[in-house]
Protein backbone atom coordinates (compact mmCIF):
# COMPACT_ATOMS: atom_id res chain seq x y z
CA UNK A 1 0.00 0.00 0.00
CA UNK A 2 1.11 3.28 -0.45
CA UNK A 3 1.94 5.95 2.27
CA UNK A 4 -0.81 8.96 2.51
CA UNK A 5 0.64 11.59 0.73
CA UNK A 6 1.47 14.03 3.08
CA UNK A 7 1.40 17.90 2.53
CA UNK A 8 4.79 19.14 3.48
CA UNK A 9 5.92 21.32 6.08
CA UNK A 10 6.80 24.78 4.12
CA UNK A 11 10.69 25.23 5.22
CA UNK A 12 10.75 28.13 7.38
CA UNK A 13 12.82 30.02 4.42
CA UNK A 14 9.95 30.02 2.51
CA UNK A 15 7.75 31.36 4.44
CA UNK A 16 6.31 34.60 3.00
CA UNK A 17 6.33 37.27 5.20
CA UNK A 18 5.56 40.08 2.63
CA UNK A 19 2.61 42.55 3.86
CA UNK A 20 0.99 45.36 2.27
CA UNK A 21 0.64 48.96 5.19
CA UNK A 22 -1.45 50.91 3.16
CA UNK A 23 0.54 51.65 0.12
CA UNK A 24 3.66 50.61 1.45
CA UNK A 25 4.45 46.81 0.53
CA UNK A 26 7.04 45.63 3.35
CA UNK A 27 9.18 43.05 2.95
CA UNK A 28 8.63 41.41 6.39
CA UNK A 29 6.10 43.27 9.16
CA UNK A 30 9.24 43.87 11.85
CA UNK A 31 9.84 47.68 12.17
CA UNK A 32 12.09 49.55 14.57
CA UNK A 33 9.86 51.64 16.59
CA UNK A 34 10.97 55.38 16.66
CA UNK A 35 13.29 56.51 19.44
CA UNK A 36 14.90 53.24 20.52
CA UNK A 37 16.80 52.41 17.05
CA UNK A 38 18.50 56.10 17.07
CA UNK A 39 18.74 57.35 13.68
CA UNK A 40 18.73 53.86 12.45
CA UNK A 41 22.67 53.80 11.61
CA UNK A 42 23.19 53.05 15.35
CA UNK A 43 22.21 49.76 14.80
CA UNK A 44 24.54 49.07 11.84
CA UNK A 45 26.96 47.00 14.18
CA UNK A 46 24.38 44.40 15.55
CA UNK A 47 22.50 43.43 12.05
CA UNK A 48 21.95 45.19 8.42
CA UNK A 49 19.31 47.43 8.86
CA UNK A 50 17.91 46.11 5.30
CA UNK A 51 16.56 42.92 7.27
CA UNK A 52 13.79 44.96 8.75
CA UNK A 53 9.89 45.33 6.85
CA UNK A 54 10.79 49.28 7.80
CA UNK A 55 13.19 51.54 10.09
CA UNK A 56 11.96 54.37 11.62
CA UNK A 57 13.80 56.84 13.01
CA UNK A 58 13.73 59.02 15.68
CA UNK A 59 11.37 62.25 15.98
CA UNK A 60 12.76 65.03 13.92
CA UNK A 61 12.12 68.31 14.99
CA UNK A 62 12.25 71.62 12.65
CA UNK A 63 14.86 73.18 15.11
CA UNK A 64 17.65 71.74 17.17
CA UNK A 65 16.73 69.99 20.73
CA UNK A 66 18.70 69.81 23.97
CA UNK A 67 16.13 67.33 25.33
CA UNK A 68 15.10 66.94 29.10
CA UNK A 69 16.67 67.24 32.22
CA UNK A 70 18.79 64.14 33.32
CA UNK A 71 17.70 61.48 34.47
CA UNK A 72 15.82 60.31 31.43
CA UNK A 73 15.34 56.82 31.72
CA UNK A 74 14.23 54.78 34.85
CA UNK A 75 13.94 51.03 35.06
CA UNK A 76 10.70 49.39 37.04
CA UNK A 77 9.71 45.97 37.14
CA UNK A 78 8.60 45.36 33.91
CA UNK A 79 8.62 48.40 31.66
CA UNK A 80 10.95 51.31 31.26
CA UNK A 81 10.12 55.25 31.94
CA UNK A 82 11.98 57.47 29.51
CA UNK A 83 11.54 61.23 29.57
CA UNK A 84 13.89 62.34 26.71
CA UNK A 85 12.60 65.20 25.63
CA UNK A 86 13.13 64.88 21.84
CA UNK A 87 16.65 65.59 21.72
CA UNK A 88 18.15 65.92 17.90
CA UNK A 89 19.84 68.05 15.78
CA UNK A 90 16.89 69.62 13.57
CA UNK A 91 15.70 68.94 9.85
CA UNK A 92 17.92 70.66 8.33
CA UNK A 93 20.78 68.69 9.97
CA UNK A 94 18.83 65.38 9.22
CA UNK A 95 18.33 66.55 5.73
CA UNK A 96 22.31 67.56 4.94
CA UNK A 97 24.18 65.13 7.27
CA UNK A 98 22.19 61.84 8.10
CA UNK A 99 20.01 61.19 5.36
CA UNK A 100 22.77 60.86 3.33
CA UNK A 101 24.38 58.16 5.29
CA UNK A 102 21.01 56.00 5.61
CA UNK A 103 19.85 56.30 1.95
CA UNK A 104 19.28 53.16 -0.15
CA UNK A 105 20.26 51.01 3.65
CA UNK A 106 16.92 50.27 4.95
CA UNK A 107 14.15 48.22 2.87
CA UNK A 108 11.90 51.32 3.80
CA UNK A 109 13.00 54.21 5.76
CA UNK A 110 9.98 56.24 7.72
CA UNK A 111 10.94 59.40 9.22
CA UNK A 112 9.14 60.53 12.58
CA UNK A 113 8.50 64.03 12.61
CA UNK A 114 6.94 66.40 15.75
CA UNK A 115 5.93 69.59 15.51
CA UNK A 116 5.83 72.95 18.06
CA UNK A 117 2.46 73.76 16.18
CA UNK A 118 0.23 72.03 13.40
CA UNK A 119 1.61 73.95 10.96
CA UNK A 120 5.12 72.78 11.70
CA UNK A 121 4.16 69.15 10.36
CA UNK A 122 3.28 70.19 7.16
CA UNK A 123 6.37 72.25 6.95
CA UNK A 124 8.81 69.02 7.83
CA UNK A 125 6.51 67.04 5.59
CA UNK A 126 7.47 69.08 2.64
CA UNK A 127 10.77 69.10 3.42
CA UNK A 128 11.22 65.34 3.48
CA UNK A 129 8.86 64.62 0.41
CA UNK A 130 11.68 66.81 -1.53
CA UNK A 131 14.75 65.15 -0.08
CA UNK A 132 14.80 61.60 -1.67
CA UNK A 133 15.11 58.09 0.08
CA UNK A 134 12.13 58.69 2.78
CA UNK A 135 9.22 56.25 2.29
CA UNK A 136 6.96 57.35 4.45
CA UNK A 137 6.39 59.93 7.45
CA UNK A 138 5.21 58.45 11.02
CA UNK A 139 3.51 62.15 12.53
CA UNK A 140 4.38 62.18 15.99
CA UNK A 141 1.51 63.79 17.63
CA UNK A 142 1.94 61.48 21.08
CA UNK A 143 5.05 62.52 22.85
CA UNK A 144 4.41 63.03 26.17
CA UNK A 145 7.42 64.37 27.46
CA UNK A 146 7.10 68.12 25.85
CA UNK A 147 5.83 70.67 28.23
CA UNK A 148 3.31 72.70 26.16
CA UNK A 149 4.19 70.80 23.81
CA UNK A 150 3.04 68.05 21.28
CA UNK A 151 0.85 65.74 22.97
CA UNK A 152 -2.52 68.40 23.26
CA UNK A 153 -2.00 67.34 19.55
CA UNK A 154 -2.73 64.30 19.88
CA UNK A 155 -5.77 64.22 22.15
CA UNK A 156 -8.14 65.99 20.31
CA UNK A 157 -9.79 64.45 17.31
CA UNK A 158 -10.89 67.74 15.59
CA UNK A 159 -6.80 68.69 16.27
CA UNK A 160 -5.99 65.42 15.01
CA UNK A 161 -8.27 65.67 11.63
CA UNK A 162 -7.15 69.30 10.26
CA UNK A 163 -2.92 68.29 11.64
CA UNK A 164 -3.04 65.43 9.32
CA UNK A 165 -4.87 66.83 6.16
CA UNK A 166 -2.55 69.74 6.09
CA UNK A 167 0.08 67.02 5.95
CA UNK A 168 -1.76 65.38 3.45
CA UNK A 169 -1.50 68.49 1.39
CA UNK A 170 2.08 68.64 1.75
CA UNK A 171 2.95 65.88 0.58
CA UNK A 172 2.32 62.47 -1.19
CA UNK A 173 4.39 60.58 1.25
CA UNK A 174 2.54 57.54 2.95
CA UNK A 175 1.35 59.24 6.46
CA UNK A 176 1.59 56.86 9.46
CA UNK A 177 0.27 58.74 12.35
CA UNK A 178 1.70 57.69 16.00
CA UNK A 179 -0.91 57.55 18.57
CA UNK A 180 -1.11 58.08 22.75
CA UNK A 181 -2.63 55.80 24.45
CA UNK A 182 -2.93 58.63 27.20
CA UNK A 183 -6.92 59.38 25.66
CA UNK A 184 -10.16 58.35 27.35
CA UNK A 185 -10.88 56.66 23.39
CA UNK A 186 -7.93 56.25 21.12
CA UNK A 187 -10.30 54.65 18.27
CA UNK A 188 -11.97 58.33 17.75
CA UNK A 189 -8.62 59.75 17.35
CA UNK A 190 -8.05 56.86 14.99
CA UNK A 191 -10.78 57.94 13.22
CA UNK A 192 -9.90 61.56 12.93
CA UNK A 193 -6.29 60.76 11.36
CA UNK A 194 -7.89 58.78 8.68
CA UNK A 195 -10.83 60.98 7.88
CA UNK A 196 -7.63 63.80 7.64
CA UNK A 197 -5.93 61.65 4.45
CA UNK A 198 -3.74 59.49 6.89
CA UNK A 199 -2.61 56.46 5.25
CA UNK A 200 -2.34 54.27 8.75
CA UNK A 201 -1.78 54.34 12.06
CA UNK A 202 0.81 53.36 14.73
CA UNK A 203 0.17 52.72 18.15
CA UNK A 204 1.38 52.49 21.32
CA UNK A 205 3.16 55.20 22.19
CA UNK A 206 3.78 54.83 26.18
CA UNK A 207 1.74 55.60 28.51
CA UNK A 208 2.17 58.39 31.41
CA UNK A 209 4.02 57.15 34.60
CA UNK A 210 5.98 58.16 37.53
CA UNK A 211 8.64 55.78 39.58
CA UNK A 212 9.82 57.39 43.21
CA UNK A 213 12.43 56.53 45.98
CA UNK A 214 10.35 57.17 49.01
CA UNK A 215 13.46 57.49 50.93
CA UNK A 216 14.78 60.62 49.16
CA UNK A 217 11.78 61.69 47.84
CA UNK A 218 13.18 62.04 44.07
CA UNK A 219 11.13 60.63 41.45
CA UNK A 220 13.40 58.80 38.97
CA UNK A 221 13.06 60.68 36.15
CA UNK A 222 14.32 64.71 35.97
CA UNK A 223 10.61 65.75 34.72
CA UNK A 224 8.66 63.33 37.15
CA UNK A 225 6.54 62.52 35.00
CA UNK A 226 7.47 60.13 31.78
CA UNK A 227 6.40 57.51 29.03
CA UNK A 228 6.30 53.77 29.89
CA UNK A 229 6.92 51.28 27.48
CA UNK A 230 7.97 47.40 27.83
CA UNK A 231 6.16 44.33 28.88
CA UNK A 232 4.26 45.60 31.41
CA UNK A 233 2.29 47.41 28.41
CA UNK A 234 1.57 44.76 26.02
CA UNK A 235 -1.88 43.85 27.18
CA UNK A 236 -2.74 47.62 27.01
CA UNK A 237 -1.57 47.73 23.70
CA UNK A 238 -2.82 44.68 22.39
CA UNK A 239 -6.22 45.76 22.83
CA UNK A 240 -5.99 49.15 21.85
CA UNK A 241 -4.93 47.52 18.26
CA UNK A 242 -8.23 45.72 18.52
CA UNK A 243 -10.21 48.29 19.02
CA UNK A 244 -8.66 50.36 16.70
CA UNK A 245 -8.62 47.63 13.63
CA UNK A 246 -12.20 47.59 14.16
CA UNK A 247 -12.90 50.84 14.17
CA UNK A 248 -11.13 52.02 11.32
CA UNK A 249 -10.34 50.50 7.47
CA UNK A 250 -6.89 51.63 7.51
CA UNK A 251 -4.14 49.60 8.96
CA UNK A 252 -2.86 49.49 12.34
CA UNK A 253 1.02 48.94 13.01
CA UNK A 254 1.04 47.24 16.58
CA UNK A 255 3.75 48.94 18.80
CA UNK A 256 4.12 47.96 22.69
CA UNK A 257 5.76 45.50 24.45
CA UNK A 258 6.94 43.44 21.56
CA UNK A 259 10.09 41.45 22.08
CA UNK A 260 9.71 38.27 19.94
CA UNK A 261 8.21 36.72 17.40
CA UNK A 262 5.21 35.60 19.22
CA UNK A 263 4.26 38.75 20.69
CA UNK A 264 4.40 39.90 16.83
CA UNK A 265 1.86 37.02 15.81
CA UNK A 266 -0.32 38.29 18.73
CA UNK A 267 -0.44 41.68 17.37
CA UNK A 268 -1.00 40.70 13.88
CA UNK A 269 -3.81 38.15 15.15
CA UNK A 270 -6.11 40.77 16.60
CA UNK A 271 -5.68 42.99 13.46
CA UNK A 272 -2.06 44.34 12.73
CA UNK A 273 -0.70 44.44 9.59
CA UNK A 274 3.08 45.06 10.74
CA UNK A 275 4.89 45.95 14.01
CA UNK A 276 7.57 47.93 15.97
CA UNK A 277 9.80 46.50 18.80
CA UNK A 278 10.97 49.37 20.88
CA UNK A 279 12.02 48.64 24.27
CA UNK A 280 13.49 45.53 23.69
CA UNK A 281 16.44 46.74 21.81
CA UNK A 282 17.97 47.59 25.10
CA UNK A 283 18.37 44.36 26.14
CA UNK A 284 18.40 42.48 22.65
CA UNK A 285 20.21 44.88 20.02
CA UNK A 286 19.21 42.21 17.32
CA UNK A 287 15.51 41.85 18.87
CA UNK A 288 14.52 42.22 15.11
CA UNK A 289 16.53 39.93 13.10
CA UNK A 290 15.51 37.33 15.62
CA UNK A 291 11.88 37.91 15.77
CA UNK A 292 12.30 37.15 11.95
CA UNK A 293 13.98 33.90 12.64
CA UNK A 294 11.28 33.11 14.54
CA UNK A 295 8.44 33.94 12.80
CA UNK A 296 9.84 31.89 9.85
CA UNK A 297 10.14 28.84 12.73
CA UNK A 298 6.88 29.40 14.29
CA UNK A 299 4.84 29.61 10.90
CA UNK A 300 6.68 26.77 9.23
CA UNK A 301 6.08 24.58 12.42
CA UNK A 302 2.12 25.70 11.73
CA UNK A 303 2.30 24.50 8.30
CA UNK A 304 1.78 28.12 7.35
CA UNK A 305 3.21 29.75 4.04
CA UNK A 306 2.69 33.14 4.31
CA UNK A 307 2.28 35.59 7.85
CA UNK A 308 -0.72 37.43 6.22
CA UNK A 309 -3.00 34.57 7.10
CA UNK A 310 -2.32 35.81 10.77
CA UNK A 311 -3.75 38.95 9.98
CA UNK A 312 -7.36 39.61 11.89
CA UNK A 313 -7.50 35.97 12.66
CA UNK A 314 -8.79 36.97 15.71
CA UNK A 315 -11.78 35.13 17.11
CA UNK A 316 -13.49 37.86 18.74
CA UNK A 317 -16.06 40.35 18.66
O1 LIG B 1 11.71 61.80 23.22
C1 LIG B 1 10.88 61.38 24.05
O2 LIG B 1 10.89 61.71 25.24
C2 LIG B 1 9.79 60.46 23.66
C3 LIG B 1 9.08 60.56 22.49
BR1 LIG B 1 9.51 61.80 21.17
C4 LIG B 1 7.96 59.72 22.26
O3 LIG B 1 7.26 59.79 21.25
N1 LIG B 1 7.66 58.83 23.21
C5 LIG B 1 8.36 58.72 24.36
O4 LIG B 1 8.03 57.87 25.20
N2 LIG B 1 9.42 59.54 24.56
Amino acid sequence: MKPAVETPVPAAQQVDLSVQVGPLRLANPVMTASGTAGLGLEMEPFWDLGQAGAVVVKTITKRPRRGNPMPRLCETPSGLLNSIGLPNKGIRHFLDVTLPKLRGKAGCLVVNIAGTCTGEFGELAALLDGAGGVDALELNISCPNVEGGNLPFGRDPQVVRRLVADVRAATRLPIITKLSPNVSDIAEIAVAAKEGGSDAVSLINTLLGMSVDWRTGRPGLGTAIGGLSGPAIKPIALRMCWEVSRSVDIPVIGIGGIRDADDVLEFLCVGCSAVQIGTQHYRVPDAVPRALAGLRERLAAEGRRDVRSVIRSVRAG
